[in-house]
């Protein structure tokens, strides 16, 4: 038995692992360094990729992972544009015997067995550092009310949402910081602008920060806030969440105060998993990601050390 299984085994080893992947779509900074990173671990780990760019529409990615069962790929992978609605197609995913991981973003399911594992970042933590950073920066002047606008991500994302909650959950410790409007800008940089615009006509009220949950929004606004004739990072002050380097460049030309990291590095991760899940081996439920925070202070030293 032994001497005819051994050559079975090792056709089965040299056929390459095909996986098919639902990119969200190239809204940002952010989503053009993760879709690099895939496809380079893919090639590096000798892993077919079937790739799909989403355009930011679920009902595209819903589309995708039903050509990838057609196509019997042995894995799939996705980044859920959205947390809610996938409970039909990993169904069907299911039912076809095919793993699914999920990265970078998480999904709300009847059933958490609908998918292997998620490897991601912890959007709540990246709020409450956003919101941490806010607290420090505003205890060197107490008693001082402050005015902030807030530019979510897409609606009903896993980041809008954590970010949402996670800023929200440390700055309410201090009720001299209100969050005076909020709405979605997409994660693009045009719809950040916009949206800033919009704001800063209200008119109102005073503006003393803005909160946006990517630095690309956050870059967006700052050309707002300059057309608008204020002074981005010193009339209003700036915070983001990424650390992309249009981010750090900002900060050096001081328009922008402080990013906090998320890691969009992801790929090499992603093919180890996957290997690991189709050879049927335990992998962990959830995986983070380690990411750290960078005032404007720091800016110049780190530039040079980032990768995306
Ligand atoms: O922060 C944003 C992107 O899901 C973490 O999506 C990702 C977010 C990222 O468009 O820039």
């Amino acid at each position: 038995g032994a001497a005819l299984l051994a050559p079975l085994v090792a056709t089965a080893a040299d056929k390459p692992l095909v996986m098919g992947f639902s990119q969200v779509g190239a809204e940002s900074e952010w989503r053009s360094a993760n879709t690099a990173s895939v496809k380079a671990a893919a090639r590096q780990a000798g892993i077919t990729l079937k790739f799909a760019d989403a355009q930011q529409k679920q009902e595209n990615q819903v589309k995708a992972i039903r050509t990838f069962i057609a196509q019997k790929v042995d894995v799939i992978a996705f980044s859920p544009v959205v947390e809610s609605g996938w409970d039909t197609v990993l169904k069907e995913a299911r039912a076809a015997r095919i793993p699914v991981v999920l990265t970078d973003r998480a999904v709300n399911v009847s059933d958490p067995s609908l998918y292997v594992s998620f490897i991601g970042s912890d959007f709540v933590e990246e709020g409450r550092k956003a919101g941490r950073w806010l607290l420090e920066r505003a205890a060197k002047n107490p008693g001082a009310s402050l005015n902030i606008v807030e530019l979510q991500g897409t609606v009903g994302s896993a980041p809008a949402i954590d970010r949402k909650k996670g800023f929200e959950e440390v700055i309410k410790a201090n009720p001299k910081l209100q969050v005076i409007r909020s709405q979605s800008g997409e994660f693009t940089r045009a719809k950040g602008k916009e949206v800033m615009e919009a704001f800063l006509k209200a008119k109102d009220k005073k503006i003393d920060v803005l909160y946006a949950h990517n630095d690309d929004m956050a870059i967006g606004a700052i050309q707002a806030i300059e057309e608008a004739g204020l002074k981005p990072g010193k009339d209003i002050t700036i915070i983001s969440i990424d650390g992309v380097k249009g981010a750090f460049q900002a900060m050096l030309a001081g328009k922008l105060n402080v990013t906090i990291e998320c890691n969009p590095l992801l790929g090499p991760q992603l093919m180890e998993l996957a290997r690991k899940v189709v050879a049927g081996q335990p992998v962990e439920k959830r995986i983070t990601v380690i990411e750290g925070v960078f005032p404007a202070e720091v800016a110049a030293k780190e530039l040079p050390n980032r990768k995306y």
